[in-house]
């Protein structure tokens, strides 16, 4: 598959400091057409400093990560994108390394790509605890081997945008959009990326209101679809 039509979506909470630079880094020559679109939801300058850097910005208005997901989704939707990328904007991910993304997407051989941390700063304990526990419970829920389930760096061809429309969940998107998935025969794999430090700014995760958040998410998902 050549691609076309490439859409970067990067959602962004007050990440001013990095903004420019992960749009800047972004590879221009793997598409013919690419287009990049910021889910905003700032008190802060990363809007301005988005659309100098020449990303159409959209504000978000109401909810939480899971839903710039969404929208994001329905924009890439909209845009007819051929294949959607979606990268924080906190720059932990590597703009450079997005060939390595889509590389089995162009070959057909998948349909959902996601970068799994395989070279990476140590992560605080309870972090890394937290994300063995989560991608070993999504794996059992999904039936596919996962071993970076909260992975902020991926990409999706036409028919896994329109798979995970049935996204729900509001407060995140990484574990609920691999059991999706999974249910609706997308293919997935994971490919090795590099993850740095944050340097900037502040995580949103809550070390008491994520995992709360993250199971009520996939309990509603895994309930939704064995119905
Ligand atoms: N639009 C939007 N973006 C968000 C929201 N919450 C977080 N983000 C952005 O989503 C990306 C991922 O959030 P992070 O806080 O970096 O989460 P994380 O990488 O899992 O956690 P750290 O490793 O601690 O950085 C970043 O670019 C955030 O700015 C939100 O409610 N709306
Ligand atoms: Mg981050």
């Amino acid at each position: 598959m050549t691609l076309k039509k490439l859409i970067v979506i990067i959602p962004t909470s007050n990440e001013e400091d990095t903004i420019e630079s992960v749009i800047k880094q972004i590879p221009r020559n793997l598409a013919t057409y690419t287009k990049i679109v910021v889910i905003d939801k700032s008190g802060d300058s990363t809007p301005i400093k988005a659309r100098k850097a020449g990303a159409l910005v959209l504000e978000q208005s109401f909810g939480g990560l899971g839903t710039a997901f969404r929208l994001g989704i329905e924009t890439g939707i909209k845009l007819d994108a051929d294949v959607l990328v979606h990268i924080d904007g906190d720059l932990q991910y590597d703009p450079y390394e997005m060939p390595l993304l889509l590389e089995p997407i162009l070959r057909g051989e998948a349909d959902m790509v996601l970068g799994r941390r395989a070279v990476q700063y140590k992560m605080p304990p309870i972090k890394h605890v937290g994300n063995k526990f989560f991608s070993w419970f999504v794996s059992k829920l999904s039936g596919v081997t996962i071993s970076d389930a909260q992975t902020g760096y991926r990409a999706l061809n036409r028919k896994a945008l329109e798979a995970l429309l049935a996204l729900n969940g509001d407060y995140t998107y990484t574990q609920e959009s691999i059991i999706i998935a999974a249910k609706r025969s997308i293919r997935i794999c994971e490919v090795p990326v590099t993850f740095r430090k944050r340097t900037h700014g502040r995580s949103f995760i809550s070390l008491f209101k994520y995992p709360f958040n993250v199971l009520v998410t996939l309990t509603r998902a895994y309930i939704r679809d064995m119905c």
